[in-house]
């Protein structure tokens, strides 16, 4: 669209407040604006915008909900033959890994690609790399290359791609890391205003990992998959370093059940923990997330006296590609309203930070096409050695309780091992401590290499 075109829509839609500052922006920065106007699809905002004005909450919550099945810690019965197949699918190059990493990641407070942060506890090791290192050592293990499909967003996009460069892709080969950016969309003032981010460019978000379905179908992603023979997608977030990249029993589950996509739960620790609820709303497997839980099911007991709703999502799920595929393009997933702190020029064209709620995001969540797959499994993993996320500067889910975390989960390889570990009055291993998953990939790897004469001592590192 040329000039006239971008500000005549602007204008019948309202909006035309974003020009104020057109006469003093110079060529370049003009362009960067209609570049950046163009991208306003205003049906899309308005049907938003109409649906918060007018109280509909496009995520139905379900009142009817029960407990979704679970394939539980002590369920082992078929553990053999599921393995047995995840391994088969691994070593027929039916599987790639896919990072969702286009996201702000504002609550931690790091300028820059959340992955670039530090969290080994002796190396400093980035999220990055201990991602990558636990690829390079199932490639190995399985005798495959296992292709890293990275989700990234114009936030984060370019200085992703450096880091990988800079770092010669941590051995993986930059043919199997595959950078593909997340659309965005824009975000608005409690008046229902476009915002300027700064005079030349409005105020945009990644469009949530629900928007992983279009990028991957149309960002070249998908393309590549289908050339590799890709089947099936392990898909993990950037801020859990224990994650179980590639998990033979967890992929063939999923092989086993022919499920489109299934995830992986843990117990919740306490009732209003963070994670999203699996649940079953009419037969259809679903996630509530915490924030829209009603209190009265959050804290829901069952007959056993124990918590109904049990079992929190990790966001770890199986993709199958198949599924991908079919619903990728046109996803039509619920739009959630985030209330935010959005930066905005102010009609004086002063850079404003504000301190309270100032405008709206909106964002689709990747959980939300649960409900539309004709089937998917449910596994309980174990929360110590799946689970460390960092999200907060300080506190909970911060660096400090996820390098703590890494410690103890190496402290129990070690203590199975038959060292001893020393552990303060808590339980909690009370040195540091760090195994690569280039020495090990898991507990029954690293009992078989514990060397003899390990001296466990803080700073160790394997
Ligand atoms: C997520 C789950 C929560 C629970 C928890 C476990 C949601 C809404 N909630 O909470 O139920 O499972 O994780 O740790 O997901 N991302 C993108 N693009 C975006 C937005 C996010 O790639 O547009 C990525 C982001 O980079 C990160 C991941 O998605 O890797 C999770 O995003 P988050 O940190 O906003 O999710 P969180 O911690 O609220």
């Amino acid at each position: 669209m040329n000039e006239s075109d971008v500000k005549k829509l602007f204008e019948d839609n309202g909006q035309e407040h974003v020009f104020g500052f057109w006469n003093e922006l110079d060529p370049s920065q003009k362009n960067n604006l209609i570049e950046s106007c163009s991208q306003v699809d205003f049906k899309w905002l308005k049907e938003r915008c109409d649906n918060v004005k007018n109280g509909i909450n496009e995520i139905e919550i379900p009142t009817d909900i029960t407990p979704a099945p679970v394939i539980c810690l002590t369920d082992t019965k078929d553990h053999k033959e599921a393995t047995v197949l995840g391994i088969e699918a691994l070593k027929a190059g039916k599987v790639g890994v896919f990072l969702v990493a286009g996201g702000q990641g504002s609550r931690l407070g790091f300028n820059g690609p959340k992955g670039c942060y530090e969290v080994g506890p002796c190396t400093n090791k980035t999220l990055f790399q201990w991602h990558a290192e636990q690829i390079r050592a199932s490639s190995i293990r399985y005798g495959v290359s296992i292709p890293w499909y990275i989700m990234t967003s114009t936030l984060n996009h370019d200085d992703t791609e450096k880091f990988f460069k800079d770092n010669d892709y941590f051995g993986l080969g930059a043919e199997n890391v595959k950078c593909f950016k997340q659309r965005m969309v824009p975000s608005v003032d409690l008046n229902y205003k476009l915002i300027l981010a700064q005079k030349d460019g409005l105020a945009v978000n990644p469009d949530g990992h629900g928007g992983c379905f279009w990028a991957l179908c149309n960002r070249g992603a998908l393309d590549d998959m289908k050339t590799r023979g890709i089947e099936y997608l392990s898909y993990f977030q950037v801020d859990n370093p224990l994650v179980k990249i590639i998990d033979p029993l967890f992929i063939g589950y999923h092989v086993k059940a022919g499920a489109q996509m299934s995830s992986k739960i843990l117990k919740k620790a306490y009732p209003e923990e963070k994670v999203g609820h699996i649940c079953l709303d009419e037969g259809k497997t679903t996630v509530i997330e915490y924030s829209d839980m009603p209190e009265d099911q959050m804290h829901a007991k069952g007959d056993d006296g124990e918590l109904k709703f049990w079992a929190g999502s990790i966001a770890i799920h199986i993709l199958s590609t198949s599924f991908v595929d079919e619903v990728g393009g046109q996803a039509k997933l619920p739009w959630h309203v985030a209330h935010k702190k959005i930066p905005f020029i102010d009609d004086f064209g002063s850079h404003v930070v504000p301190s309270s709620n100032n405008g709206i995001k909106f964002e689709t969540f990747v959980f939300d096409a649960l409900p539309i797959t004709s089937s998917s499994i449910t596994l309980e993993v174990a929360r110590e050695e799946e689970f460390a996320p960092v999200k907060n500067a300080d506190g909970l889910d911060s660096p400090a309780s996820c390098r703590q975390l890494m410690s103890n989960r190496f402290g129990e390889w070690l203590e199975a091992a038959g060292k001893s570990v020393p552990r303060d009055g808590e339980g909690n291993v009370s040195i540091n401590i760090e195994i690569s998953p280039l020495f090990a990939l898991d507990q029954d790897e690293f009992a078989g290499k514990c060397p003899e004469g390990l001296e466990v001592k803080d700073g160790m590192v394997l």
